[in-house]
């Protein structure tokens, strides 16, 4: 088995060790004769040296075992003796000055499961070098400090691989004579190597034109299998939408003549943003209504966006060093949030949001794998690509919007992009650029990129009738995170306001607060009635707020807060209270529950959308997050148990919402998909409420659904039943999509997120099921990845969950060492449960330890999750 991930002796790379690179390489031509089996690259590197170590002989990084056939340098061939391998480098002693290097080497795509360098994916050879996988294709200083302008020319068998993709420019075609032909493109922007791209396959493009705001053509392409063009409309329109966002918000055009995105079955992660190739997941390109859900339909425009806006943040100005990388994506993602929030509804869209850093990020930053969103070391840079530096990386940058206002931030940003465009630049780079365009001391901030934890924020409002004055007293602690047992305070701004219990008048309007210190408070003069605290209104810090807010309090700003979003907050905190209370058989408030709920149902000034985020009760593992040991048993119970009452008392309100989002037709308008969403939260309660006819009323829904939305809602709803109608729909879909993957990755998921209580064994079921398999990143997600996210049966008292995951981790580390080291972290989350659960899950970490041939990257998580 190919394993170059397999560990040697790993040891950690520090950012303190950071020295600029002694050689750069200004112009790279590479010569690449594809080949599934045998791919030759030759190589030709201008370098020269850079002022600082002088003597230092040229370092090109590659990978295990691969061996060059030849080198050259100035066109002389080196003999054995002019250059050696240290580790996976190949070192040759250069005098000072400039000089050509040529290198070539033979590697094998179709080998390639780790999908990092050159690989095959269904009939296309397509590339990833983000982060490091560059150096197997060919050897070279693979660092994103190094920036080259690339011109390469392929060569390829004509009717295997009719088109010929890569960076840049076309600059020649042509055919030989041997049945083969070839393709030249040239990028004129210098870029670090993990930009790099190429394609090869019998495609087929969705072609469109974008004028710039200066009046350039560019011509866009989305590539694809024949079969799949008629999918490829929306992320075509994302494009668009997405290219005038960043003109009319940012200032920023795209710089090429050309734009092309391909679709690959096979891929690590979501997309790359490579230069003018964007390369994708294909789950983030293909949608219809018949396959795609409206999420999907939000996934696709928004990754289209992200990869898009990478253009200037992150390919224009790119990152110094790989601890560098929120630079890049935090940006990047808090620029996509935007242009998504700008599309449709700001509020759901904020929601949504929030709910992803609170599932995914929030227990990240409180476990064995939290790290700054500017980390200090790492083993294996691929494991750095978290929700910390994504999505905790986009709330620093919100926060800093927040604080400077749309146009600060505006100055701020268009000062960065034009003092580093073309460079590779640092956080700290970015921070000062909103200095000095603002005139402003961001010296306390900079904390948010080097301390790790969620900051818990207490916020306690008291009021003085007598003198009509309220006090507001806030205190924060940044909690303790592997290697940084203590944390100074950092600046939290803060959006609050403040409503009068009983005129429901607002008494303070909304104003940011910046809690800078340890401990702070606010005097409010002229408070004549008892006011109600609205605090971190649209979410202004990524923090927990802790306050003492009764649950009527909760109910009054669940129905009048001004903040669509402080509503659905107040109403998750009255959820969370209530079932926290219930769950630690202490008495609970289930009547404001419900009542909360019946109100807002009943709010026709709301959006359908929106209220069906805010009626959703808090998953398992958020309850389980709210609590000092996770008790997946008592939370089930708990939760499914208020489930059910919500459903039987509001049974009347959840069948007129149902029959009243009922739709004729399908349509993407923001209000149409309001109307699913809402209509499949409805149908959840109905069943919840245990009424005789859900399971047939799902089924019809399954069955006269004219959109994936209402197929897949109601397969949810069904999913978690035990009734006929639940198999008939499974097997009903699994015949109707086994043909499609990106379909039938659903089939598995919902399965493995099922809350019956054979979803263990029906998860173990189907990693036998013939369309399993390890060697697809979005199949082993779709099956492991949900599975481990299903909290009660995943943390099954007889650790057979754990037992489980940890088997797939091992199966997938050979195969695909980035998607296996994914499926770590639910097991390092083993300090948050009881002794028992806790025992069993750190013996299969150790198991996962002690596995001879172990990757650096599953072993890079096993161990820090022990530790
Ligand atoms: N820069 C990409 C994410 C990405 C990172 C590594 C990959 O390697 C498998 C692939 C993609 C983004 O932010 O979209
Ligand atoms: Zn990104």
């Amino acid at each position: 088995m190919d394993s170059p991930n397999a560990i040697a002796t790993p040891h950690p790379i520090l950012r303190s060790d950071y020295r600029p690179p002694a050689w750069l390489v200004p112009a790279v031509h590479l010569e690449v004769e594809l080949d599934p089996a045998a791919t030759r690259v030759r190589a030709r590197l201008s370098v020269e040296p850079q002022g600082g170590t002088p003597g230092a002989p040229l370092r090109l990084d590659g990978a295990p075992g691969m061996v060059p056939e030849r080198i050259a340098v100035d066109g002389r061939p080196l003999g054995a003796e002019e250059w050696r391998i240290e580790g996976e480098q190949l070192v040759i002693p250069l005098d000072q000055g400039a000089h050509i290097v040529d290198t070539e080497v033979v590697i094998a795509p179709e080998g390639n499961t780790q999908l990092m360098g050159l690989y095959a994916s269904g009939g296309l050879l397509c590339t990833q070098c983000e982060a490091e996988g560059f150096r197997r294709i060919t050897f070279f200083p693979d660092r994103p400090d190094v920036l080259s302008r690339y011109t390469v020319r392929m060569v390829a068998d004509r009717a295997r691989y009719p088109v010929l993709l890569a960076n840049g420019d076309q600059t020649g075609t042509g055919d030989m004579t041997d049945g083969r032909h070839w393709a030249e493109w040239h990028d004129p922007f210098p870029k670090p190597c993990y930009l790099f791209a190429m394609v090869a396959g019998d495609l087929k493009a969705n072609r469109d034109r974008f004028v710039t705001a200066s009046g350039r053509s560019v011509e866009l392409g989305i590539w694809v299998r024949e079969a799949d063009l008629p999918r490829t409309a929306h992320a075509m329109a994302a494009l668009k939408a997405s290219m005038a966002w960043d003109e009319r918000v940012y200032g920023r055009e795209y710089d090429l003549s050309i734009f092309n995105i391909v679709a690959v079955a096979d891929f690590n992660f979501g997309a790359m943003e490579n230069k003018g190739l964007n390369i994708f997941n294909s789950r983030y390109i293909l949608a219809d209504p018949e396959t795609a859900t409206d999420a999907d339909y939000d996934a696709v425009a928004g990754v289209v966006a992200h990869e898009y806006f990478h253009n200037w943040s992150g390919n224009r100005v790119t990152c110094r060093d790989w601890f560098q990388l929120s630079l890049k994506e935090g940006f990047t993602v808090f620029r996509d949030q935007e242009f998504s929030a700008d599309q449709g509804s700001r509020a759901v869209k904020r929601i949504e949001d929030v709910r992803v850093l609170r599932a995914a990020q929030f227990p990240e930053d409180a476990g064995p794998l939290a790290h700054p969103i500017r980390p200090d070391s790492y083993l294996e840079i691929s494991n750095f690509y978290t929700a910390t530096i994504y999505n905790k990386g986009a709330e620093v940058i919100r926060m800093l919007h927040t604080m400077l206002g749309a146009e600060g931030f505006r100055r701020g940003s268009d000062r960065y992009f034009d003092e580093n465009d073309g460079t590779a630049a640092t956080c700290e780079d970015f921070l000062r650029a909103m200095e000095t365009a603002n005139g402003v001391d961001l010296g306390g901030f900079r904390r948010w990129y080097g301390q790790a934890g969620t900051p818990r924020v207490r916020a306690l409002l008291s009021h003085d009738a007598a003198s009509g004055t309220a006090r507001l007293s806030l205190a924060q602690i940044v909690p303790p995170t592997p290697g940084q047992p203590d944390k100074l305070p950092m600046p939290i701004p803060l959006r609050l306001a403040l409503f009068g219990a009983e005129s429901g008048r607002t008494l303070v309007p909304e104003r940011v607060h910046i809690l800078s210190e340890a401990e702070d408070s606010i005097l409010f003069p002229a408070i004549g009635e008892r006011p109600v605290l609205s605090i971190n209104r649209g979410f202004s810090a990524p923090v927990v707020i802790e306050s003492d807010r009764s649950a009527e309090d909760l109910a009054f700003l669940s129905a009048h807060d001004d903040d669509p979003f402080a509503r659905f907050e107040a109403m998750q905190q009255l959820m969370v209270d209530t079932l926290v209370a219930l769950i630690e058989g202490r008495p609970a408030d289930e009547a404001a529950v419900i009542e909360a709920v019946r109100t807002t149902l009943a709010d026709e000034a709301l959006d359908a959308a929106f209220v069906g985020e805010a009626v959703l009760l808090p998953t398992e593992a958020f309850l389980g997050d709210q609590l000092a040991q996770v008790d997946p048993v008592a939370i089930r119970r708990a939760r499914e148990g208020l489930r059910q009452r919500l459903g039987r008392t509001l049974e009347a309100q959840w069948r007129a919402a149902y029959a009243a989002t009922a739709a004729n037709g399908f349509a993407l308008t923001p209000v149409a998909k309001g109307r699913r969403r809402l209509r499949t939260v409805a149908l959840g309660y109905i069943a919840a409420s245990g009424a005789a006819d859900a399971a047939a009323l799902a089924l019809a829904q399954f069955e006269a659904a004219d959109n994936m939305t209402d197929r897949y809602g109601a397969l949810g709803v069904l999913g978690s039943m035990v009734a006929p109608e639940r198999e008939r729909a499974l097997e009903g879909f699994y015949e109707r999509y086994r043909a499609d993957a990106l379909v039938l990755d659903k089939w598995f998921t919902v399965q493995a997120l099922s809350t019956r209580e054979d979803t263990a064994e029906q998860v173990a079921r189907l990693a036998r099921h013939p369309d399993f398999t390890l060697a697809n990143p979005n199949r082993l997600r779709a099956l492991v990845g949900a599975f481990a996210a299903n909290q009660h049966a995943f943390h099954a008292a007889d650790g057979s969950g754990y037992r489980f995951v940890a088997d797939m981790i091992l199966a997938a580390d050979p195969i695909n060492a980035q998607t296996a080291a994914r499926l770590v972290p639910p097991l390092g989350r083993w300090r948050r449960f009881e002794p028992m659960r806790a025992a069993l899950m750190r013996a299969e970490l150790e198991r996962i330890v002690a596995t001879p041939g172990l990757s650096r990257d599953v072993f890079e998580q096993a161990s820090k999750s022990l530790g």
